[in-house]
């Protein structure tokens, strides 16, 4: 297995990416992890903290002049189009999470990358999943999102048996975080949730109080996108499509623990066409296989996550930054 030196992250601005750059820049040395944005300001910290480049991923020439630069031999390739905006706008979707991974892939292959990590997501179910989604099973999504994620990981594993390329993926559930809001994902309710308590005591909620998803608070992202990106090449029996759970809560739970904390807090429901893309989902996942190849473990639940979040924006909302 090649060693990691030199990491590019696509998708840098956005949610995961805002904070893996920084985690990976911890980890690896911070001039030696090169953040890149399409269009996105960067924050202060990202940009003070180390590279950052706008690029396109859909521009080979952009990505392959930043690889020349900085030696890049690790891409983690965070840039995609989520659920919600890829049903207003599926060409940009499918060019997006498609010909730019493709692109990533083709220049992983071309540079002789130590890694390629391309994230999936729950998205890749359907209709007709069991609730608790198993490792192998059908995938028939419904939104072109899900489209793009499945063929995404067929793809790239596709990359792993032609090329030898050692690509790594992971399907994310939800994820909530306090640092960056995320961009146009149907589970973006369950981070609007807590900005709405902490800001105005009161959030409506697009999706219906009954309606059940898999999330995961972000230090467990970071955990599981950093622990499979490192975890040694002959222990993975599976490459790309690795389920990794961490809760599953409907809206009501959601709600409950916040009021656990801001009895006052109140939250009524407007469901719009999110509903439907909620509704294909599975409830939770089965990750025992991500458990067993690289020891994924989970530290957060849905209490310990909320006092965590609350305490965070509390803070700098009271500074008068939220
Ligand atoms: C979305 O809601 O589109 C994303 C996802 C589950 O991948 N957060």
């Amino acid at each position: 297995m090649k060693e990691i030196k030199n990491i590019l992250v696509t998708g840098a601005v956005g949610q995961i990416g805002s904070e893996l750059t920084l985690a990976l820049r911890e980890k690896y040395g911070a001039e030696n992890v090169i953040a890149t944005g399409r269009k996105t300001e960067p924050s202060k910290e990202l940009k003070e903290s180390g590279p950052f480049h706008f690029i396109d991923v859909n521009s080979v020439e952009s990505v392959e002049e930043i690889i020349k630069k900085y030696d890049i031999d690790t891409i983690v390739h965070m840039a995609a189009i989520l659920s919600a905006v890829g049903e207003k706008n599926p060409t940009l979707a499918w060019d997006v999470n498609m010909n730019g991974t493709l692109n990533i892939l083709n220049l992983g292959v071309k540079y002789e990358m130590a890694r390629v990590v391309v994230p999936s997501s729950i998205a890749v179910w359907g209709p007709g999943t069991p609730a608790v989604a198993p490792q192998d099973v059908a995938l028939h999504p419904t939104t072109m999102y899900g489209v793009t994620k499945v063929c995404g990981e067929i793809l790239a594993d596709y990359y792993v048996k032609k090329y030898n390329l050692d690509s790594r993926g992971l399907r994310y559930p939800g994820i909530i975080s306090s640092e960056t809001l995320p961009g146009g994902g149907t589970t973006d309710y369950a981070v609007a949730i807590y900005y709405e308590a902490v800001k105005n005591r009161q959030y409506t909620c697009f999706v219906r109080e009954d309606t059940r998803l898999p999330m995961m608070y972000m230090p467990d992202c970071l955990k599981a996108t950093i622990d499979l990106m490192e975890a040694p090449f002959e222990n993975l029996k599976r490459h790309n499509d690795y389920n990794v759970g961490s809760m599953s809560f409907t809206v009501k739970d959601l709600a409950d623990s916040i009021k656990k904390v801001m009895p006052d807090f109140t939250v009524s429901y407007e469901p719009d066409f999110r509903q439907a893309i909620a509704d294909s989902w599975p409830d939770a996942v089965d990750d025992s296989a991500a458990r067993e190849d690289w020891g994924w473990n989970p530290s957060f639940d849905l209490d310990s996550m909320t006092k965590d979040m609350l305490e965070k924006l509390q803070a700098r909302h009271d500074k008068g930054l939220l």
